[in-house]
């Protein structure tokens, strides 16, 4: 076939994603070089998770655990190739409108990168260039219609499948080539690798027998690499330790502002917290023990003396997300504190190095920024946090739970059956676990030494299973007393609630 002629709907949907590809390869690019947070596909992430409501984040958890972001990028990576097309059918037929359309998705990202909270002068120009490249490239391939009967204009069929081929190759190559220059971009990683903590004034002891030591049990104290992660930054922020400071600010008499190397001269106090995720459903494992060393808030507030009329401290991270603490849980005798070492390391660039809140008993959402620059004491009837505006509880103390570990099913050996699993119900502590096998009596597991009431413990047990099918239920009972409850809840708005169950059967 030679000559050019009128592409078919399906060609010039083809184009409109290879155009596309080509846009987002160039702000891809531009993006990683300027400020990768601006970066089309980041800042319009970035824009979404803002805007999703609580049920949506819960169902992104649910369906993809921490594997929300990853999934989140696909899901807007289809919905820009599905726009694409249309604008490669709408090029086809009503000129230049196509074009237009393709420079309205890089608009999109022009909005998103302006609204994050860290953007910068040049924020719009990744999603500009994108725009322009995308157009561009558009009208190039799917090109000029000829009046009838006139010499036809534009691009062969062969032309066309080679122009498009090239576009999305490009475009592709591009991306990859900007994933590779922000791998290289060594970022806050290099600099948290030259960080030497101090040694803390006053040290915190893992007790003999907190660990029961049963094969598949979760170890007392999480590794950092496997530390849960969430958090609303697609791109992780990366800041420089020696750029640092935190302002402490608002209802206070005195406002103050602490340096990094402020913070390492103070004495540092080492504390085992565990920490909790809402969004955790019954049975999950978003949640996680470590310990941190860092300096307590209560002394920092001290300094700035909080009016008597304040209930809430705002803290705010760099790229502006913001949690609401009650001011009591900041200043009352518990660990609540800046942190800057966990596991005896600086803190890992995702989990907010250098500088990140921890309050033992609140869930993170209401407590555990990450990235942290900015206290601000205020009352809860004047501010709302990031995820209080998106439908959670302004409040979130931590739900007392329980988790069976061991065993994992879904087959297991009848006869005597270990099984184990961890506790928690943060500043309050576990005073005991219980085990139920279907239908019987609930048993009293052996508990292991707590390390404190903030951190949870491990559990075990054994049970005779005769062949067949088994539910095995566990529950806490807390150090005042209370029973975990059996009354399911979802995470939203303020945390899952009831009995944990595995499902085996033994043969
Ligand atoms: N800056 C920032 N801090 C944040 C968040 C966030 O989205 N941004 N998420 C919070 C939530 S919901 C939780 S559960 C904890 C998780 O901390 P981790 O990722 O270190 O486990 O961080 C909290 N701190
Ligand atoms: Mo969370």
């Amino acid at each position: 076939m030679s000559g050019s002629e009128r592409p078919t709907r399906w060609m010039a949907a083809l184009a409109g994603i290879a155009s596309a590809a080509l846009g987002l390869g160039v702000g891809e690019l531009v993006g990683a070089f300027v400020d990768p947070a601006s970066a089309p596909l980041s800042a319009v992430g970035s824009a979404a998770i803002d805007l999703a409501p609580a049920w949506a984040k819960d169902l992104a958890i649910s369906l993809f655990g921490t594997g929300d972001k990853a999934a989140l990028l696909v899901f807007i990576g289809v919905v820009v190739a599905a726009v694409a097309a249309v604008a490669g059918v709408v090029q086809r037929s009503h000129r230049p409108w196509g074009a237009v359309l393709a420079c309205a998705i890089g608009v999109v990202g022009v909005a998103a990168a302006m609204t994050r909270a860290a953007a910068g002068p040049l924020a719009p120009l990744p999603s500009i260039l994108a725009g322009l490249a995308a157009a561009v490239a558009l009208s190039r391939i799917v090109g000029r219609e000829s009046p009838p009967g006139a010499q036809p204009q534009g691009l062969t069929r062969r032309g066309f499948f080679v122009a498009s081929g090239a576009a999305a190759v490009v475009g592709v190559a591009l991306v990859g080539l900007s994933a590779a220059r922000r791998g290289i971009s060594t970022g806050a990683s290099a600099l948290r690798e030259a960080v030497r903590l101090p040694r803390a004034a006053s040290t915190a002891t893992l007790p003999a027998g907190a660990e029961l030591g049963v094969d598949g049990l979760t170890p007392v104290v999480t590794p950092n690499d496997a530390f849960y992660r969430i958090d609303t930054a697609l791109v992780i922020p990366q800041l420089d330790p020696s750029e640092w400071s935190l302002r402490i600010h608002g209802m206070v008499e005195h406002e103050i502002t602490i340096t990094w190397q402020e913070l390492l001269a103070l004495p540092l106090e080492e504390s085992y917290t565990t920490l909790a995720c809402v969004s955790n459903t019954v049975g999950g494992g978003l949640v996680g023990n470590a310990l941190w060393l860092g300096y307590p808030i209560r002394e920092l507030l001290a300094r700035a003396v909080p009016s008597a009329d304040a209930d809430m401290v705002l803290s705010r991270s760099h790229d502006g997300f913001t949690a609401g603490t009650p001011l009591e849980t900041l200043t009352d005798e518990r660990d609540a504190i800046l942190a800057v070492g966990m596991n005896g390391d600086p803190l890992p660039v995702e989990h907010g190095f250098p500088v990140r809140m921890v309050v033992p008993g609140l869930y993170g959402y209401v407590s555990a920024t990450k990235w942290v620059t900015e206290l601000e004491v205020t009352r809860f009837d004047r501010a709302r946090a990031y995820w209080t505006d998106r439908g959670w509880s302004a409040e979130g103390p931590i739900k007392m739970e329980s988790r069976i570990d061991v065993p994992r099913g879904p087959d297991v050996a009848a006869g005597s059956v270990a099984i184990a699993g961890v506790a928690w119900n943060q500043h309050t502590g576990v005073s005991g676990v219980e085990v139920r096998i279907d239908d019987g009596g609930w048993q009293a597991a052996e508990l292991a030494t707590a390390i404190s009431d903030d951190t949870w413990v491990q559990w075990t047990t054994s049970a005779d299973l005769a062949p067949g099918e088994h539910t095995i239920r566990c529950r806490a009972i807390g150090a005042d007393g209370e029973v975990q409850t059996s009354e399911v809840a979802d995470p939203a708005p303020n945390g899952a609630s009831g009995w944990h169950a595995r499902t085996v059967t033994a043969a």
